[in-house]
């Protein structure tokens, strides 16, 4: 299996250019359902140690289903599939100008929750137009052990997440093992109270705010992923979902820069328009950097052929 690694302010992505499983063809939801049944081998073993590492996102590449698109991209993680991945995209994007793919300008990316247009501004500089965001629950309070009431709101940004203002220590890298360990009680909290998203949705990412750390930022934050893991970079499409809770509040207008700082430092700009019908569309920009071209091998003698976990 062919792989380009890359990161996006500090997060890692791995597209799978060459090996993938084939999945056939069709809406490219049906085709994660494939991959998720029949091909999770590949999954774990593209993602999960020796070859990767739990805080990895992978992004295969397949052939589009709506022909207007450049290519088709389905994500997953440690433990398993995403809907969309902001800093995925904006990595894959950076990765197809790498391998001279696409050009500088903008493309439409297809993926299971549906069309992004992505414009590859420079060879290490994307931004995505997002799916739609939306709020689903304002202010809603769930008990958390060991801490008391939390509040926070539920919205959709390509994923589920639920949305806090305020943590138990600094947004700051050397605090990631008690945050995480806070995002993960509210996480169970969600799960014990029946919080959801829409249809009974999990939600799965857990996003602390805070106070930016510099001049130029509007907000910090940190946010917790699937699988244990803390996001390196802002989450793009935790920045989408922050985007839909501060125009459902009136607090940004469409437009307006807004400037997200992640827990290491590094930050996306973001901005929305209102489409025809008044939805929240999202555009989020960062940087990539290609990290590794590389291999994957197996070894028909390896214990652990799929890797661990
Ligand atoms: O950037 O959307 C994102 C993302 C989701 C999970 C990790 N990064």
């Amino acid at each position: 299996m062919r792989v380009i690694d890359s990161h996006t302010e500090g997060e890692p992505t791995r597209v799978i250019v060459e090996g993938g499983p084939d999945l056939g063809t069709g809406p490219l939801a049906e085709r994660r359902a494939r991959f998720a049944r029949d091909f999770d081998h590949v999954r774990r073993f593209s993602m999960n140690e020796p070859r990767g590492f739990d805080a990895l996102v992978g992004a295969l590449l397949v052939p589009p289903h709506d022909p207007t698109c450049a290519v088709g991209i389905i994500f997953f993680n440690n433990v398993g599939f995403l809907g969309m991945c902001g800093h995925g995209t904006i990595g894959a994007a950076v990765t197809l100008g790498h391998m001279g793919r696409i050009g500088l300008g903008t493309h439409r990316f297809e993926t299971p929750v549906g069309i992004v247009s992505v414009t590859l501004e420079s060879r290490t500089r994307a931004s995505v137009e997002n799916v739609p965001a939306r709020v689903f629950r304002r202010g809603v309070t769930v008990e958390v052990a060991g801490v008391g009431p939390v509040t926070g709101d539920v919205a959709w940004g390509g994923n589920w997440f639920f949305l806090v203002d305020g943590a138990p220590a600094p947004l700051e890298l050397g605090f990631r093992r008690q945050l995480t360990a806070h995002a993960e009680a509210i996480r169970a909290a969600l799960v014990r109270e029946g919080v959801t998203g829409e249809g009974g949705a999990e939600i799965d990412h857990i996003e602390l705010f805070g106070p930016p750390a510099t001049a130029e930022g509007d907000s910090r934050n940190f946010v917790l992923c699937p699988g244990g893991e803390y996001d390196r970079s802002p989450c793009g499409t935790g920045t989408s979902a922050k985007l839909a809770c501060l125009a459902a509040a009136g607090k940004l207008a469409p437009g307006a820069l807004w400037v997200q700082e992640s827990v290491v430092g590094s930050h996306f700009t973001a901005r929305y328009r209102l489409d025809a019908d008044g939805a929240v569309i999202p555009t989020i920009s960062g940087r990539a950097f290609v990290t590794a071209e590389a291999t994957l091998l197996t070894d028909p003698d390896d214990p652990f052929p799929h890797g661990l976990g």
